[in-house]
């Protein structure tokens, strides 16, 4: 919840309550705030264990696999965006 004040050129002010709601950032296993090698590796174990994160299935295809290790490793290194 946040509270914004706003001010009009006369000087009234008025205030509202806003509840915010926050997604987590896509591919972000260990939940850092970034995308790191960390990440993917955490995505490669889960494929290798049959595991489930649905933050982790980055192609959206409902399985985790090698692939979505990769594409958090190019998000990682900025050639694509999740
Ligand atoms: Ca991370
Ligand atoms: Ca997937």
């Amino acid at each position: 919840m946040v509270t914004v004040v706003a001010t009009d050129s006369t000087g009234l002010i008025t205030t509202a309550a806003l509840t915010v709601y926050c997604e987590p950032l896509r591919g972000d296993l260990n939940s850092d705030g970034i995308l790191t090698s960390a990440d993917a590796a955490i995505a490669l174990k889960l494929a290798a264990t049959g595991g489930w994160d649905a933050n982790a299935d980055v192609n959206h295809d409902s399985r985790i696999t090698s692939l979505d290790a990769l594409m958090i490793m190019q998000a990682a290194g900025s050639a694509i965006t999740l």
